[in-house]
């Protein structure tokens, strides 16, 4: 039988090493569970960076997805094709607004928000040509592009990529006062996560999103919220800006979207935004394609019908205080909303995860000291109860 380490081995011979994987390679999925090579079965408390919430291989999603598959799958944009339609308009039933346009990659996403806002500040601020700004935060993860890792804080993120697009100014996150102060007449729109997931699942004082909305509505400019990794039910709420009696001008999802299917993501907001972009302006050839719209639609679904959403505020909760009964000298702090969980650590995080991973609980570091507990959505109380024991088990010793 071939083991974790013999298939890790031959990877590597092919692979680019962009990563540094914990030794694990798995082979089968289903709900909360993974199995490797070796027959071994964790619980993913990784989900995929949330885009399982709905849990591995959820049977309605791999139905839709073979009955599509047999039927049509990609036409291009250049023709209709029959399922775009009911997509579309499941994403904007959900998330109330007009308009929709799908992409594939959270990072497309992200830059199709850009597009839409520039074009919307030259056409309908009157922004002066190629001047457009757009205001993002310090310790930001919005993507991989040339374009989004030029407005990234991380070094590493940058280190050798450039040079960077112009029109980016950083600010500190959770700094409404600053935000205030940096807008002028070229800016477009300010571009912020809910909760920073890779910058070490930071959560902004209550009131942040409201504040920000305020000062975006005074100053007249978009507010763009990405929720590709907060969205679709993780905090507690469909959308973590719903925490907040407010909303954003371009909302930004992915990830869960398709339920791990599959690459999808999109961005929705009303038609005074999106009537920007004409024909021939923006595009991809996989975006909204039958096959995504048939995996997309079945995905939504879940969520709502499941109600996962609450499901994760309720579970969330619980799972957030029992981590804070652990005693350990380890743990400097436990933070987070619904079931986007950061412990961190005094130490690196990475020989924790390892430990976890022995003990059949896989979770991944993040900006190293933080251990992430990011578990599909439909997981049950008895099943994050025997995780406890395990995290006490390994934080404790
Ligand atoms: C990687 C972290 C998660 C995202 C937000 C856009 C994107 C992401 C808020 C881009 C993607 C990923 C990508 C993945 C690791 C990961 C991540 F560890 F970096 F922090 F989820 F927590 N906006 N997040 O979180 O979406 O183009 O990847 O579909 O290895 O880069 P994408």
């Amino acid at each position: 039988m071939k083991t974790n380490r013999d298939y890790v081995e031959f990877t590597n011979q092919f692979s680019a090493h962009n990563y540094h994987p914990l030794p694990v390679v798995i082979t089968r999925g289903k709900g909360i569970w993974v199995w490797d090579v070796e027959g071994k079965k964790y619980l993913d408390m990784l989900s995929g960076y949330s885009a399982l919430n709905q849990g591995h291989c959820h049977p309605r999603i791999a139905d839709a997805l073979k009955k599509q598959a047999e039927k049509l799958t990609l036409t291009s944009r250049a023709f209709h094709n029959d399922r775009m339609g009911e997509f579309l308009k499941k994403i904007c039933d959900l998330t109330e607004y007009e308009k929709a346009l799908p992409m594939n990659s959270g990072a497309e996403a992200v830059e199709t928000a850009i597009k839409v806002a520039r074009k919307w500040g030259y056409s309908k601020k009157k922004v002066a040509e190629d001047k457009a700004e757009i205001i993002v935060c310090e310790n930001n993860f919005h993507g991989r592009t040339t374009t989004i890792v030029g407005f990234s804080s991380e070094t590493q993120y940058r280190a050798g990529f450039g040079p960077f697009a112009p029109g980016f100014k950083i600010i500190p996150y959770d700094d409404p006062e600053t935000l205030k102060k940096e807008i002028n007449q070229n800016t477009v729109g300010f571009m912020v996560e809910p909760i920073q997931g890779e910058g070490g699942v930071i959560v902004p004082e209550d009131g942040f999103l409201r504040k920000c909305r305020d000062i975006c509505d005074q100053k007249k400019i978009l507010l763009i919220l990405d929720e590709i990794q907060t969205g679709l039910g993780r905090t507690g709420k469909l959308f973590a800006y719903q925490h907040e009696t407010t909303k954003p001008d371009i909302l930004i999802m992915g990830k869960a979207l398709s339920g791990g299917f599959y690459p999808i993501s999109a961005i929705a907001c009303d038609d005074d935004i999106m009537e920007v972009i004409k024909p021939g302006d923006h595009g991809s050839t996989f975006g909204g394609n039958p096959l995504a719209s048939a995996i997309g639609i079945a995905a939504l679904e879940i969520i709502i019908e499941e109600d996962l959403a609450q499901h994760a505020h309720d579970l969330g909760k619980w799972f957030m205080d029992e981590l804070r009964k652990i005693r350990s000298p380890l743990i400097r702090e436990v933070r987070g909303k619904g079931l986007l969980v950061g412990v961190v650590l005094n130490e690196k995080a990475r020989p924790y995860c390892e430990q976890l991973m022995e003990l059949g609980i896989l979770a991944k570091e993040t900006h190293e000291m933080v251990v992430r507990f990011a578990p599909p959505l439909i997981i049950q109380k008895k099943d994050l109860q025997w995780s406890l024991e395990r995290i006490s088990n390994v934080l404790c010793t």
